[in-house]
């Protein structure tokens, strides 16, 4: 958008004046963020109603996408980015003596997510707008996102994250645009006209409120939507209950209503088997269907063409309803009969998967499921027989796989299961991860349609984590490549004709080392420790989780305490690792691992003998403001999963393309970065996932792979060196007696990784040949922009014409 200084002045003038009765040069800090974000607002309202008239005008098909968790972050600086507008916004704020910087620190994270999962759908939105491409976001408005997160003495700490205090600037909040939701009650069944009528009868309803958000693409006339709902009571106040004088009763249907869109679960990669979640999943899905279909219906006067005009994506298993609550609105609602129903709602659902972790496959109780959802169980039910009677005929008698591919069976609902039955494309997240879904885990719904399956491996917003985060860096490549990039990723390729390039080379090891600068400055405000910027910069940045195996880097950390111990003139070369994770508040393995990285660091930093070859900080409350710090300043990207278990990953492209080189096993999307930037500039270690597999096999015991050099770490864990003894991890490696001590192969991967990271020590030290490392990785990191993904999808999943 073109506005000169004087004019973007006005509008925060006049924008202050009507909200705070003040003009800006008067305004509080908190006054002038607020203005500036309405500013910003106001500016995307106004292209909003444009694209929105274009786009009916044309009737062209548009994307639904489903998803329980939005990890959108910040927004004014992405939007004044994406407008083109920053600097513009700077200078007229400078003129007024206020910096720009100072605003954007105020802005809370929206947390409405997890991790990666639900920071992907957040890329997606950049994406598909960026795109040009009509594409509505729906989830939900939880008034506290993501914990935070606090360590003390070395435990995790959750508290509230009262986001919206500061974030709500950017929401509009629709109310004449809500929509009753049905829970429980009962169901009354009547004949008529020969006709089956079943009518939901003593249900508590609750209101839907959407609060929009904008959500803007780069150097694009798009502007899409995402919307949040928000629950609340449709009766605010029970008023014999009040002049009974039963306060706090007057006000508990409405508290029970709101406590469904209170909180997120902070649930990743694994269930939250809860009567709440479950409320929270169809609250979700029954909204957005309903003014989805409204919207259709105004329009075009009917749905059959639902599906040439709209198709709705359920971004893992969490909005899986979507399917009993599409067949259900589209039979009960818009008088369909099963059939015609059933082939709308196939030909309109999509379903991506995202993990093939069995905590995480959704299932809930029949029990829970009825009482809460009694019509939408009985629609499911329905589904299940059709299904079953069609599995018969194609593989008569064999009741364990028919069982197996239900959706309903065992007393359970699988959500997964409802998905694959329903939707007419189905996908995986990396290459690797959708070939273990059709070779395995969805195995016999592919041999039935194997033209439902397809992959799109993940993809960034890459302008976020590239050109926002990292200008400096951005800048060197639009000096040396020109800014095609900037447009397309691909365009990175470029830089590969400066491998070798002495000067860039020095240029980009400078700019490592201010973007190093900036996080040793962050790291000594927040931890009050001081790391070296010229010592390598190794991270591993994600979720706590077994299968990520942060274990397998803090056991590694320890060995090289030991071989600095034995010998102070080793040869090692400095080192600070870094991690940063959040664990489920419930899952105590992970909160031990966390304690266990502090008990290292600790034990590092007291030894002087220790402390200026390694250090170890833990920084609390990872978010993705907090990444876009420590990502530019990363070195090494540590992916050292065990194979077969990340879908994909995504911090890894956010790395790479910062020029972090991966230290990394062969999984999920790391196999494809392997691929693109080659075997020399990429550290790989352990079992490939078949050999993982074959291990399993032949049956695993962890004991055959210790060698004394791990023997010696493990003993530190029970020894009392750390200060405690992590007697639960140890055992978890060693000794469960199950047979399945280490789930995650900790111990078997653990000699080719020690072996890893002493040819990272070394490789580091020929400083040009890391940087060429480091340059190839950013030049072939632009496949992994989620450009490509979405265009990929809306080409091979969802039929949409870009
Ligand atoms: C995840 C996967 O674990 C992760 O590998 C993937 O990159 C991401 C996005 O596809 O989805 N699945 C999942 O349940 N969570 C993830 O981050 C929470």
């Amino acid at each position: 958008m073109n506005y000169k200084k004087d004019e973007v002045t006005n509008l925060l003038n006049t924008k202050c004046m009507n909200v705070f009765g003040c003009s800006i040069d008067d305004a509080t800090e908190k006054q002038a963020y607020k203005t500036l974000c309405y500013v910003v607002k106001d500016l995307l309202a106004e292209k909003r109603s444009k694209f929105a008239k274009q786009y009916k005008e044309k009737e062209g098909k548009q994307v639904y996408y489903m998803s329980m968790e939005f990890l959108v972050g910040t927004s004014l600086r992405n939007n004044l980015y994406n407008l083109g507008m920053e600097s513009v916004f700077k200078s007229a704020l400078k003129q007024k003596k206020i910096d720009i910087n100072s605003l954007y620190a105020m802005e809370p994270d929206a947390g409405l997510g997890n991790g990666g999962l639900g920071r992907l759908a957040s890329c997606y939105m950049d994406a598909m707008t960026s795109l040009g491409m009509m594409g509505t976001g729906f989830s939900i408005r939880y008034e506290f996102g993501i914990f935070k997160q606090k360590i003390v003495d070395g435990w995790q700490m959750e508290f509230p994250d009262n986001w919206l205090e500061m974030g709500d600037v950017w929401l509009n909040r629709r109310e004449d645009e809500s929509f009753i939701i049905k829970f429980g009650g009962t169901l009354k069944e009547e004949w008529t006209d020969g006709k089956l009528k079943v009518t939901h009868e003593n249900y508590q309803p609750v209101m839907a409120v959407p609060y929009d958000m904008y959500i803007s693409g780069y150097d694009t006339d798009a502007v899409n939507k995402l919307v949040l709902w928000s629950a609340k009571s449709p009766n605010n106040l029970d008023m014999t209950a009040f002049s009974r004088g039963e306060y706090v009763r007057s006000l508990e249907e409405n508290t029970m209503a709101e406590v469904i869109s209170k909180i997120l679960y902070p649930a990743d990669d694994h269930i939250e088997g809860k009567r709440l979640r479950i409320k929270q999943q169809y609250l979700l899905v029954s909204a957005s269907l309903q003014s989805i279909l409204l919207k259709h219906i105004k329009k075009y006067k009917t749905l059959d063409n639902l599906p040439d005009k709209v198709a709705i994506h359920i971004n893992d298993t969490h909005p899986a309803l979507c399917v009993p609550e599409l067949t259900r609105i589209l039979i009960d609602e818009y008088g369909y009969d099963w059939d015609k129903a059933w082939d709308i709602v196939t030909r309109t659902l999509t379903y991506t998967n995202h993990t093939v972790m069995s905590e995480a496959l959704e299932r809930w109780p029949e029990s829970l499921f009825s009482a809460e959802l009694p019509r939408i169980y009985q629609i499911v039910l329905e589904i299940n027989r059709r299904l079953v009677q069609k599995l018969n005929e194609v593989y008569p008698g064999d009741i364990a796989k028919i069982e197996y591919m239900s959706p309903v069976a065992h007393g359970e609902v699988r959500m997964a299961n409802l998905c694959l039955a329903a939707c007419h494309k189905v996908n995986g997240v990396s290459k690797l991860h959708s070939d273990i879904l059709i070779n395995s885990i969805f195995k016999d719904y592919y041999n039935i349609e194997p033209d439902k399956f397809t992959n799109v491996t993940n993809g960034i917003a890459y302008r976020r984590w590239l050109c926002q985060s990292n200008p400096e860096l951005a800048s060197l490549i639009k000096n040396l490549i020109g800014d095609k990039f900037v447009h397309d990723a691909t365009a990175l390729e470029g830089l590969l004709k400066y491998k070798g390039d002495k000067n860039v080379l020095e240029s980009l090891q400078k700019i490592k080392l201010v973007k190093k600068q900036a996080l040793a400055k962050y790291i000594s405000h927040a931890n009050g420790i001081n790391v070296d910027p010229s010592s390598i910069f190794d991270v591993q940045i994600k979720r706590l989780h077994e299968y990520k195996r942060q274990l397998l880097n803090v056991l590694q950390i320890l060995h090289m305490y030991n071989v600095i111990k034995d010998n102070p003139n080793a040869d090692i070369t400095p080192r600070t690792f870094v991690f940063a994770a959040k664990a489920s508040a419930g899952y105590m393995m992970a909160k031990q691992i966390i304690r266990l990285i502090s008990a290292v660091a600790d034990l590092v930093d007291s030894d002087a003998a220790v402390r200026d070859k390694i250090k170890v900080v833990f920084i609390e409350d990872y978010k993705v403001s907090l990444a876009e710090i420590i990502i530019p300043a990363a070195e090494i990207s540590e992916q050292i999963s065990i194979a077969g278990k990340e879908a994909s990953g995504t911090g890894n492209m956010k790395l790479m393309i910062n020029g972090a080189v991966t230290l990394g096993t062969l999984d999920g999307a790391n196999v494809e970065i392997c691929e693109q930037v080659g075997k020399d500039n990429i550290f790989l270690f352990g079992m490939t996932a078949p050999e993982v597999e074959e291990l399993w096999r032949k049956g695993y015991n962890p004991n055959f792979f210790v060698t004394p050099e791990l023997k010696r770490v493990l003993d530190m864990l029970t020894s009392g060196i750390l200060g405690t003894r992590f007697e639960d991890i140890s055992k978890s490696l060693l000794t469960n007696s199950f047979g399945t001590a280490d789930a995650y192969m900790t111990i078997a991967d653990f000699e080719s990784y020690r072996q890893a990271q002493e040819r990272v020590g070394k490789e580091y030290l020929n400083r040009d040949k890391f940087t060429d490392m480091s340059l190839v990785n950013i030049a072939k990191a632009g496949i992994f922009s989620a450009d490509r993904a979405v265009k990929e999808y809306a080409d091979n999943i969802w039929n949409i014409k870009l």
